[in-house]
């Protein structure tokens, strides 16, 4: 929880409801008697139609759904704060950036993009990253994902890709997945979708969590100020936690495991109290220089590379309280992309211009009519007047005898605001053009970002793409999609193509390669900050466990932000030598090493063999999920009976046990260990 109450938590506050300790009533408010039977004519008998009680209940419940959203259907969210660093007065007239002092609330809704709302959270995919902030001046939506390009270049696409990326209509498979024939011909036939295809193979798309990966607000904007400047900019955010990411195999395991992984993770980290944060950048062009790249920075399949236009850091938000109701907030939240204030305003990016039709289309099919902006979530934390009326749900009861504009009845108000008091008016871009249905030239290039991105990853990185190719076209059954394919990606890198191709039996294309020489550092998750807190690590101990040692450890552990769980052949306490105790957390059974993001192995001095069977099993699991390693005592047998005690990220103690935490603590914060990779 945060400690004060915002501005949108009061206004939350009002619309809570306590139903503990409470009589039971009907919608009406009448206090009902029993609520298990219903009425009936006689014990024996049938039901009554008087039975109003029985009526409310059943039709309530059965009106209970609403359509899940067509695209990000499966999602979480939690409120927050923002502050801006310093004031970007400069750049934007928008008030809350301006102010230091100022703590915006906003609300974050983090998704996946293709799978349906009950469907598992760590699919390969894009994640989506909304966030509302509720300004003094109105809502402003940045609706973003977690990779900074997209598919298409123009929005009258969208609904194809999303039919083809959905399950196939004829038998709808697979759910919330990409290794389809149906997106794979998709892409091979819409060659735009180059790019984010690279960054939806890489392990971006397989983050370890919300907390640990990148949003960006993809399209290009306007800053515009007070002079009524104007000035291109894109939005991203940081995670202060570093972006990292999961393995594919342990990716595909946690959805059985745990579906709810991702927002589980979310949900622990702000009840413990270890908010999510995350940087707010920005990247600025001035107008003039809207045409000095080797790409159009309005084309929404393009990154601007940072070392070219550096991420200028301006503030930070974190995420300090779980919802209190997942369907009444996280469900019923409307995200916009038109929603703006001033100071914040469009490009010509035919994507973005697109998305700004869409959104409120949805939310009248999604959230049943127009007044979905009265939600609790929805509404702004300003006063909001004007002389729209009625629809179903109407919340508001607006006084008065008037409602249009203009009028001398009520003064001629609500009155419009002058662009001094605040209303918002539209940048004067000058146009001029024919009308066409046609993609700019300068939109025309889809290889050579593509290039950037793989020239820009680790050696690791570049072997998970090909792996990741493999996989997913691996499961295309189609022969001529998976050529076209080959050949289309022959255009990014030939070792990318011969790669994948092997491994699919398609032939190695014969043409292509890239000329693109340049890379992005910033790309590749290898130079991402690197942290302990709040890694999870599971440790297996018995009883007879050395106390002394693992005590410490497990103390330095948590001094340095890292989550030990101890995991066991049972429930309860295990002893240690000296009778210190430790309660179970998991059993070998609801533990797994998937779920860990390190594994520290003590053993005990009475291990039976299912015990050590179990152990063994976490050990190879965790070894080859690359993850950082500890053993010490009995651990340190397991270990070297496998053989990995001199591999990369495998720390072991023979007798100091202070330096082996602190190698064990380097070697969480490495987060992986690609050394082991086998070629
Ligand atoms: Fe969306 N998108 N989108 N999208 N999008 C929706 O709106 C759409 C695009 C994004 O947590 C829908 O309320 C079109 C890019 C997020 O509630 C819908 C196009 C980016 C969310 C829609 C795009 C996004 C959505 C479905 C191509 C990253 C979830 C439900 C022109 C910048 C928001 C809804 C939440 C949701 C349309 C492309 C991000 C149908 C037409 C690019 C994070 O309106």
């Amino acid at each position: 929880m945060s400690d004060k109450p915002n501005k949108k938590d009061e206004q939350l506050e009002q619309f809570r409801v306590e139903d503990e300790g409470k009589k039971l009533t009907t919608n009406q408010g009448l206090k009902v008697a029993e609520d298990e039977f219903s009425l009936k004519a006689g014990e024996r008998g049938p039901t009554l139609m008087e039975d109003f009680h029985f009526r409310e209940k059943m039709t309530h419940f059965d009106h209970e759904r609403i359509p899940e959203r067509i695209v990000h259907a499966r999602g979480f969210a939690a409120h927050g704060e923002f502050q801006v660093y310093e004031s970007m007065r400069k750049y934007t007239k928008a008030k809350f950036l301006h102010d230091p002092a100022v703590k915006t609330p906003v609300f974050v809704r983090f998704s996946t993009v293709a799978g349906s709302k009950g469907s598992a959270e760590t699919v390969r995919d894009a994640r989506g990253f909304a966030t509302k902030f509720y300004t003094e001046e109105g809502n402003y939506d940045l609706v973003g994902n977690n990779i900074p390009v997209f598919f298409i270049q123009d929005a009258m696409k969208f609904p194809d890709l999303i039919h083809a990326v959905k399950p196939e209509p004829h038998n709808e498979m697979p759910q919330a997945a990409s290794a389809h024939d149906t997106f794979w011909d998709f892409v091979a036939n819409n060659q735009e979708s180059a790019h984010m295809v690279m960054w939806t193979m890489s392990d971006r798309a397989i983050p370890r969590s919300f907390r640990m990966m990148e949003g960006f607000g993809v399209h290009t904007f306007r800053f515009v100020n007070e002079e009524g400047e104007a000035f291109f900019v894109k939005f991203h955010w940081k995670p202060v936690l570093g972006t990292h990411s999961l393995v594919w195999d342990e990716a595909q395991k946690i959805s059985g495991k745990d579906p709810d992984f991702h927002r589980r993770d979310l949900w622990e980290a702000i009840e413990n109290g270890d908010y999510p944060e995350y940087e707010l950048g920005v990247q600025i062009v001035e107008e003039k220089d809207e045409f000095s790249f080797d790409f159009d920075i309005l084309d929404p399949t393009k990154i601007w590379p940072e070392e070219d236009i550096p991420v200028k850091i301006i503030g930070k938000m974190t995420l300090n309280r779980n919802v209190d109701n997942v369907f009444a907030e996280t469900e019923q939240v409307a995200f916009h992309p038109g929603h703006v204030v001033p100071g914040i305003d469009f490009t010509n990016d035919p994507l973005l211009q697109g998305r700004l039709f869409s959104y409120t289309d949805t939310q009248l099919i999604r959230l049943g009519g127009p007044n979905f902006h009265e939600l609790p979530i929805n509404r702004p934390v300003c006063p909001f007047h004007n002389n729209q009326r009625d629809g179903y749900g109407r919340q508001t009861i607006n006084k008065g005898q008037v409602s249009y504009h203009k009028n001398s009845l009520a003064g001629n108000t609500p009155a419009p605001a002058s662009e001094a008091e605040g209303g918002y008016v539209h940048y004067q871009e000058k146009i001029d053009g024919r009308k066409i249905r046609a993609r700019s030239e300068s939109f025309k290039d889809h290889f050579s970002q593509a290039t950037l991105f793989w020239n820009s990853m680790s050696e690791p990185e570049k072997q998970h793409l090909i792996e990741a190719f493999s996989f997913e076209l691996g499961k295309v059954e189609s022969k001529s999609v998976q050529r076209q394919v080959v050949e289309m990606f022959a255009n990014v890198s030939l070792d990318l193509a011969k790669g994948f191709a092997e491994a699919i039996g398609v032939e190695a294309p014969k043409g292509g390669g890239s000329s693109v020489t340049k890379s992005s550092p910033a790309l590749s998750q290898e130079n991402t900050i690197k942290k302990v807190d709040t890694r999870k690590v599971g440790v297996i101990i018995d009883d007879g466990f050395n106390g002394q040692d693992v005590m410490a450890v497990l103390d330095r552990l948590k001094q340095e932000g890292a989550k030990p769980e101890i995991v066991s052949d049972r429930l309860g306490k295990k002893t240690g030598s000296d009778g210190s105790e430790l309660e179970v957390d998991h059993t070998f059974l609801t533990g797994e090493s998937v779920l860990f993001d390190a594994l520290y192995l003590v053993g005990g001095n009475n291990v039976d063999r299912s015990f050590i069977k179990d152990a063994l099993y976490f050990l190879h699991e965790a070894y080859d999920h690359f993850k950082p390693i500890g053993a010490t005592h009995q651990g340190l047998t397991w270990v070297k009976e496998a053989g990995m005690e001199n591999s990369a990220g495998v720390v072991t103690a023979e007798q100091n046990i202070e330096t082996f935490t602190t190698q064990f603590l380097e070697a969480i914060a490495a987060h992986r260990h690609w050394a082991r990779q086998v070629k």
